[in-house]
């Protein structure tokens, strides 16, 4: 075999792995239609970032979220006195401010791992032990959790149980343009490792007492993103 042949199969596997590589990285958008999340293009569109403050509890100003060392506070923003605090055991991962459970008032959207609980039904039923898969190795589970203020104090407004795939990244925003927000998520398995990247890109929704897979598209994914273009809200991922 000529030399320059061998060279250049030799030279195969790597073009291929850097041509795979460049796929995973380019950026692509996406468009919620109906239960599809379409490819999009995000010609002109700028970042919508995840709001960090709003008036939570309705006194008619602002409350801001502080996350440090994965807890997470929600202050007044001119005073600075703490209304609420994440408890302990909780690792706050992401939050941010939203309207998920679509009842018209913002409340704050967290990401959180905390120790594994089973179902209480499964404690007691001869064939418990249904969700065991939803943790990692040090008995963590991945939840979606909504904090608000409501009968006079703070308090969860709802709180997920523990995820089938945990998250690395969600996003708050009217993907479909119905004047209600859809949670998207970036997925990724509980045997893994919980850094990018992701295997799956998610769309929920709200149905009155949690939240509906809308569609979920799998792939390799590093980020997820909200763009805002003309009125309407696109994922962008890397
Ligand atoms: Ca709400
Ligand atoms: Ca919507």
């Amino acid at each position: 075999m000529p030399a320059n042949l061998r060279r250049a199969l030799l030279l195969l596997p790597a073009a291929i792995l850097l041509a795979a590589l460049w796929v995973a990285l380019s950026p692509a958008a996406w468009q919620l239609h109906g239960d599809r999340l379409l490819a999009a293009s995000p010609a002109g569109a700028t970042p919508h970032l995840l709001p960090q403050q709003a008036d939570l509890d309705g006194n008619g100003s602002p409350e801001c979220l502080s996350l440090r060392q994965r807890r997470l506070s929600i202050l007044d923003c001119a005073g600075g006195e703490t209304q609420w605090q994440s408890p302990a055991g909780w690792r706050v991962w992401q939050a941010g401010v939203g309207d998920l459970n679509r009842d018209g008032q913002p409340e704050a959207v967290l990401l959180v791992w905390r120790p594994f609980q089973p179902w209480s039904v499964d404690r007691v039923m001869p064939h418990g032990g249904r969700i065991d898969s939803h943790q990692n190795f040090w008995r963590q589970s991945c939840h979606v959790i909504l904090i608000g203020f409501g009968g006079g104090r703070w308090r969860e407004l709802w709180a997920g149980s523990a995820l089938a795939r945990p998250l690395l990244a969600f996003a708050a925003a009217d993907l479909d343009g119905d004047g209600w927000q859809e949670l998207a998520v970036l997925e990724t398995d509980y045997r893994l490792l919980q850094v990018p990247p992701a295997a799956g890109l998610a769309v929920w929704e709200w149905n009155g007492f949690g939240f509906d897979l809308v569609t979920r598209r799998p792939g390799v994914y590093f980020d997820l993103r909200v763009l805002q273009a003309d009125g309407s809200y696109l994922l962008e991922t890397h």
